[in-house]
Formats: structure tokens, C-alpha cells, sequence
């Protein structure tokens, strides 16, 4: 059976698209178990310290839910390490299909970790942590898409 799930992403920062991703996972499983990795394609514009921190205010209250971060190594070997039975991914769009699958495919062959996709809703279809970075750089509202205290952080940073 199914009891602690890992959600795992940049968080680079945190947005209401993956709040929600959180929360539901956080129904179905006893355990959730938010991870901040570093995703080697992108450059962080908030350090680690920083992406805990807003992840904590803004998740680390949920029933069952916690925020960890993973230094190194891969997603499989954490998630045996603290015994996770399942990875839970948000899906956008046919894009995000098609970069998750064969990740999914490896971390199964890897050791046999599932991951459960969660269809995204559709009101954050279009919110992604560098969307939102570039909105907000260039002075655009991105408020409604981000909890108050990521907002507020990011126009200390970009604004
Ligand atoms: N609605 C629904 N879901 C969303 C939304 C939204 N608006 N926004 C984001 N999400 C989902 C994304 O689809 C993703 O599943 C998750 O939230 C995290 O998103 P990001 O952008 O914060 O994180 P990514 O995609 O940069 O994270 C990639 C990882 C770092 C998790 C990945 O590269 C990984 O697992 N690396 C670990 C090393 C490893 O094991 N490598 C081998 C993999 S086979």
C-alpha cells in the first residue's frame, strides 16, 4: 500500500500550480514529503535556503505534508532512503507529459518507484516558477499566481 509520497521540483520559487499539486497528493497519501532538488537544465535564482524557506510558510502547515531538500544523487535513491513509495507529479500540458514519462519509465527501472500524475487545474495551467520570474521581472502582475510572501520576495529580487 501507498502511504508517503515524495513531490519533488525546483521550487525555484514555489507557485499556486504547485500548492495545489501538494494539497492533493496530501489527500490521497498519509505522508507527502515536498523535495528541493536542483534540476541541472535550469540556473536557481533563489538559493536552496531560500526555496525551503518559502515552501515552509506556504506547505510546511498542511496535515502530513514536510519540505526536505536533496543535495545530490538521484530521486530514486532518496526516495528508498526515507522509504517512499510513490513520486506525485503535476501535469500542465502534453509537454509536461512527454518530459516526465521517460523519467518515470527510468525511476521504474531504476527500482521500481511508481509516479502518479495528477491532472494540473486548469486555472494554473500557465503558471510555471520561470513564467512567473519573467512576468514579474519585466514589473507585470503576477499576484493571484504566487502566495503573498513569494510575491513579496519576488519583487524584492526582480521588481
Ligand atoms: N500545475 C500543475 N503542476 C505543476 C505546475 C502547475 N501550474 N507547475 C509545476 N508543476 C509540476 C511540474 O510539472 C513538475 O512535475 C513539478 O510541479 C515541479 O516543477 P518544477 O519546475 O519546480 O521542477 P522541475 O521540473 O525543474 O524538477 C525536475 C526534477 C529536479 C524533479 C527532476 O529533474 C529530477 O527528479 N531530478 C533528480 C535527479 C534524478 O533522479 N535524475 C534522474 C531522473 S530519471
Amino acid at each position: 500500500s501507498l502511504h508517503r509520497a515524495v513531490c519533488p521540483g525546483s521550487y525555484d520559487p514555489v507557485t499556486n500550480g504547485h500548492i495545489d499539486v501538494v494539497r492533493r497528493a496530501a489527500a490521497l497519501f498519509d505522508e507527502v514529503v515536498v523535495a528541493v532538488l536542483t534540476n541541472p537544465a535550469k540556473r536557481p535564482t533563489f538559493t536552496l535556503e531560500e526555496r525551503l524557506d518559502l515552501l515552509q510558510q506556504t506547505v510546511g502547515d498542511l496535515d502530513g505534508v514536510s519540505v526536505a531538500a536533496v543535495h545530490d544523487g538521484l530521486l530514486v535513491d532518496y526516495c528508498t532512503k526515507i522509504g517512499a513509495q510513490a513520486v506525485v507529479k503535476g501535469l500542465r500540458s502534453g509537454t509536461d507529459f512527454a518530459y516526465e514519462l521517460p523519467m518515470a519509465l527510468m525511476n521504474r527501472h531504476l527500482t521500481g518507484l511508481e509516479t502518479v500524475f495528477l491532472p494540473g487545474e486548469p486555472a494554473f495551467e500557465h503558471v510555471s516558477s520561470s513564467l512567473v520570474k519573467e512576468v514579474a521581472g519585466h514589473g507585470g502582475d503576477v499576484s493571484g499566481l504566487v502566495p503573498d510572501v513569494v510575491l513579496a520576495r519576488l519583487l524584492e529580487r526582480l521588481g
